[in-house]
């Protein structure tokens, strides 16, 4: 399908989603968060991918929510249009793992949107932040919740309450990507993890990604459970035997999704 304000190119197992609001530094508004919502659906359905990079443009992964579009906004419309929630809900229903890949500006909405992929592999110009303060209102599509569970009250407060802007070094340090890559590396670098999850077994991929997800929601005691059950029912898959033969056989495993 065409998009307008996306880019999506499907290669080697890997769905690609490029923000492409260029000039507005991939500013989210209703019309792309719609387009998200569309591609990551139709990613997720797509039997070829197996994994999907979400990311922008060297300049800016996405500089938050348009503001353009959002200054006007009554209560009543903010909270009957609900623009980004088919996003949202897109995002969360996606059982496939997604990276993003974050170059430039992640700010407000484009943060909370890095943050709710399953990991963030960022470049070293990447620049997190939540400066919804300085407009008057405050994250609104998870920052305050998420951003605390990466980085722990005190920076997450620090960011919501002051607008600062985290660097690529900070992020990495304080827990809220996973790496940090030369700015010309950053597609590289993704796909090729995107690549090497496309590996695996898709059953294991889609527990392990549950079973890491559920720790948000649950107690230890709990959480410890679902694992084990999640670890336990994974030894009724072909995909365990081949996996295990292959380590014993030192041979590559090929995993059949069964
Ligand atoms: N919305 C709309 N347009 C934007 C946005 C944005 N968030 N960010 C940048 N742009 C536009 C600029 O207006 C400008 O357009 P034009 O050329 O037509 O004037 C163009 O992009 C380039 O921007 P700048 O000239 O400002 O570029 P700089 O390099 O000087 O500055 C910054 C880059 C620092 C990123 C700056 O653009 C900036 O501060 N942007 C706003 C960042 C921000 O405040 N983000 C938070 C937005 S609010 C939000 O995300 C709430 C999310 C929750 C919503 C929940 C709804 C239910």
């Amino acid at each position: 399908m065409a998009y307008e304000t996306i880019i999506v190119e499907v290669e080697d197992h890997v769905a690609t989603i490029a923000l492409n609001r260029p000039d507005a530094l991939n500013a989210l508004n209703s019309h792309l968060l719609a387009e998200l919502a569309q591609a990551l659906t139709e990613a997720d359905a797509n039997d070829k991918v197996r994994c999907i990079i979400l990311t922008g443009s060297a300049k800016a992964f996405a500089a938050g929510a348009d503001i353009k579009e959002m200054s006007e906004k009554t209560f009543v419309e903010m909270f009957l249009g609900d623009f980004f929630e088919p996003a949202i809900e897109a995002t969360a229903k996606v059982r496939k793992p997604v990276i993003a890949a974050v170059s430039g500006y992640a700010l407000g909405g484009g943060c909370e949107l890095a943050m709710m992929c399953d990991f963030i592999i960022a470049s070293d110009t990447a620049k997190f932040g939540q400066p919804e303060i300085n407009l008057g209102v405050i994250a609104g599509i998870g920052g305050t919740q998420r951003l605390t569970r990466y980085v722990g009250k005190s920076k997450s407060m620090d960011m919501h309450l002051t607008g600062r802007f985290m660097d690529a070094e900070e992020a990495e340090r304080s827990g809220l990507v996973s790496r940090v890559v030369p700015a010309k590396k950053l597609m590289e670098e993704a796909q090729s993890a995107a690549s090497k999850i496309a590996e695996k077994s898709m059953i294991a991929t889609m527990a392990a990604k549950q079973a890491v997800n559920r720790s948000y929601e649950t107690t230890l005691t709990e959480g410890l459970l679902f694992e084990r059950r999640l670890f336990h029912s994974l030894f009724s898959t072909e995909d365990q035997k081949e996996g295990m033969a292959a380590f014993l056989e030192k041979r590559t495993a090929q995993f059949r999704d069964r």
